[in-house]
């Protein structure tokens, strides 16, 4: 056999760094980081292949738990870094991931861009609905009427995004959410995730005990989508709007022409993508 081509023998393990978690006990990141080295394990990649990007917050740490080559960016950038390091080199697989604060209030911008630009790049949003690193803020995922922080006292009064209904009106062409008390199905939907070709979103529901400790009640609420996989726009926002948020699956799937700076399939060019920052 062609050694070269020899299957990697790898472990999940394998994709771990040596640095241990300062995360809470319990935390639900914990799950996220062993569904993504399951993922990296079970489709043996080369470690020098693959990138981890994250922005700021509890979450965003688990760029330095991982031995692929990862970059810990500032807050709410990390999709900004990741489309510049893909444009560079697609050849990598480039792995996102952060919080829902990092990613839907001062990142949200650079979500929905990711969304509709469909590079090809798994973005996991580890979703606790509060700020965790900062000491419990209200997040864009918190219910308007959960008053257990002091800057809000009285409930945001504000209603919050559903990332899978704004990933879908983004333009994004694989919508996953999954749930840390299925790290094997988390898994599962990671390795479909990097496996889709364009930008795929999974949205990990990952409770913080610490500031959030009704959502350890998450497990008795998520249960499966009773439906399959949907490549239909119209049918997948009509699921996404009629769950309670706590179905987990894969919602959308899509072949969508992909952005490929550098003379990919749908003809843009790395100039073309420089013009999209040209202010
Ligand atoms: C520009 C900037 N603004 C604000 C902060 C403070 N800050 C750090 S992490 C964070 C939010 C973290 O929440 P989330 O992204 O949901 O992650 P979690 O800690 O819950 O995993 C904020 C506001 C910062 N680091 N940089
Ligand atoms: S504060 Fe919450 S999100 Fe942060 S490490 Fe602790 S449990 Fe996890």
């Amino acid at each position: 056999m062609d050694q070269a081509k020899a299957p990697l023998q790898v472990k999940p393990k394998d994709y771990k760094s040596a640095l241990k978690p300062v995360w809470c006990p319990g935390c639900g990141d914990f799950a996220v980081l062993n569904a993504i080295t399951k993922a990296l394990a079970f489709l043996a990649l080369p470690r020098e292949d693959v990138s981890l990007i994250t922005g700021i917050g509890c979450s965003s740490r688990i760029a330095a738990y991982t031995s692929v080559y990862g970059f810990h960016g500032v807050h709410g950038r990390a999709l900004a870094l990741a489309s510049g390091l893909k444009a560079a080199r697609p050849d990598l697989t480039v792995l996102v991931a952060g919080g829902d604060g990092d990613g839907l209030s001062i990142g949200g911008n650079h979500f929905i861009h990711a969304c509709r630009r469909n590079m090809d790049m798994t973005y996991i949003i580890m979703d606790n609905e509060v700020y965790g690193m900062t000491k419990g803020q209200a997040s864009p995922t918190t219910a308007p009427d959960w008053a257990d922080s002091k800057l809000t006292p009285q409930g945001t009064g504000i209603r919050p995004f559903q990332p899978a209904g704004l990933a879908l009106t983004a333009g994004a062409s694989f919508i996953a959410r999954g749930f840390t008390g299925d790290p094997n199905g988390l898994a599962r939907m990671l390795v479909e995730a990097i496996e889709h070709k364009g930008f795929s979103f999974v949205q990990a529901l990952s409770p913080c005990p610490t500031f959030r400790p009704e959502q350890m009640q998450w497990k008795h609420r998520v249960r499966a989508f009773e439906d399959e996989c949907t490549s239909d726009p119209i049918a997948a926002a009509q699921r996404i709007q009629a769950d309670d948020g706590m179905s987990t699956g894969i919602i959308f799937r899509r072949e969508y022409p992909v952005f490929r700076p550098g003379g990919g399939g749908n003809g843009a060019s790395l100039q073309a993508f420089e013009n999209e920052f040209t202010i």
